[in-house]
């Protein structure tokens, strides 16, 4: 797989929230938990201020702001990606004001007539859910002749209206809107076929974390646990299908489960990588080893010339030695029968020898 998939880790400031209960209303809870997804490996930290939980009230922009912006503000200035979980434009231009990058609207911009022309002015980038009406009513909405294709043709549809308001289309990301709208089925049917949404060309967020349809899969007293392990697992499926992005509420457990995912996918690749390596290094050190010999030759011959003038040097040395050596002694050997004969021809001018004498 080319790219890893991004975490996106949920942070919900609301006292309804179905999923995590409202522990996080706490603004300073509410950080520490935003820093801990964080260090557990979330790419994004998403904020919201309103619980999209079927048939929860819709709260007044303002009091979603309260709730959000000293999260948002906190979480940016310690170096964190943020995207801001609202249907409101003005909550999204005062999120992205204080560090958000991203923009998760579950509507995907019906909500808010506003909402794309803000964000596509504010160069954030703009996250559309599939989606057919508000908490309140969506459950009676959910009703389609071919789920997958449906939610396909409609967000296709509403691709196109954002791009007309102006959002980049290297700045928008699509997202089924798993649970919006959808029975347990047609969640389902759309997790089996997230290729057709992701042939419009977009990248795709996955949101299933914790969600009514996985606790259906398990008993009625399932704990929060339990519900994590499925959530982990239709993360793990997504991000196989090539999914951008899984939104989450169990970072750590996500993030161990997309780590075997990875290594696995790596493992798939890995018979033509390893031959390639081997015969990568192996070329290396053939021409490492070429290098060295051809530097040790080079030395061999400087040596060899070296040693050979240092020879003829030597050799031209004893010569001469033995040359004057030869002459020194031939000279002695002169020198001696000199001596030798003017003694005796002394001797013999002396009459001490007789000529018999010296003949015999
Ligand atoms: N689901 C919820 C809220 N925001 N945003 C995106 N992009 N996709 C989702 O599936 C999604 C969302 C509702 O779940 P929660 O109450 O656990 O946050």
């Amino acid at each position: 797989m080319a790219n890893r998939t991004l975490i996106m880790g949920v942070l919900n400031v609301t006292p309804d929230s179905f999923s995590d209960g409202g522990r996080f209303l706490d603004t300073g809870a509410a950080i520490d938990h935003g820093m801990r997804m964080a260090e557990q490996g979330a790419d994004i930290i998403d904020i919201g201020g309103e619980s999209t939980r079927p048939g929860a009230a819709r709260v007044t922009p303002e009091e979603e702001q309260l709730r959000v912006v000293p999260v948002i503000a906190s979480l940016t200035r310690n170096g964190i990606a943020v995207s801001i979980d609202t249907m409101n434009a003005a909550t999204a231009l005062l999120a992205v004001e204080n560090g958000a990058a991203y923009v998760n609207d579950v509507s995907g911009g019906l909500a808010d007539y506003f909402m794309a022309k803000a964000v596509s002015a504010t160069g954030a980038t703009f996250i559309a859910s599939h989606w057919r009406g508000q908490s309140a009513t969506m459950d009676k909405q959910a009703i389609y002749k071919d789920a997958p294709s449906d939610i396909t043709r409609e967000l296709k549809q509403r691709v196109e209206d954002l791009l007309a308001d102006g959002i980049a289309p290297d700045r928008l990301i699509l997202d089924p809107g798993l649970g919006f709208a959808k029975t347990e089925a047609h969640n389902w049917q759309m997790l089996g076929r997230l290729d057709e949404l992701m042939a419009l060309g977009y990248p795709l967020l996955v949101g299933a974390s914790r969600k009514r349809f996985l606790s259906a899969l398990l008993p009625d007293d399932a704990s929060l646990d339990e519900r994590d392990n499925a959530s982990v697992a239709v993360s793990v499926l997504a991000a196989n299908a090539g999914a951008w992005g899984v939104r989450v509420h169990d970072v750590a457990r996500t993030h161990a489960a997309l780590r075997v995912l990875d290594s696995w996918n790596r493992g798939a690749e890995r018979p033509d990588t390893v031959v390639d390596e081997i015969f990568l290094t192996e070329r290396q050190e053939s021409r490492a080893r070429t290098e060295a010999l051809a530097e040790q030759i080079n030395e061999l011959t400087f040596d060899f010339d070296a040693e050979l003038a240092i020879a003829r040097e030597l050799a031209l040395e004893e010569v001469t030695r033995t040359t004057i050596a030869g002459r020194v002694r031939d000279e002695i050997v002169h020198e001696a029968a000199v001596v030798a004969e003017a003694a005796l021809a002394e001797e013999l001018a002396q009459g001490e020898l007789t000529t018999g004498e010296l003949n015999g």
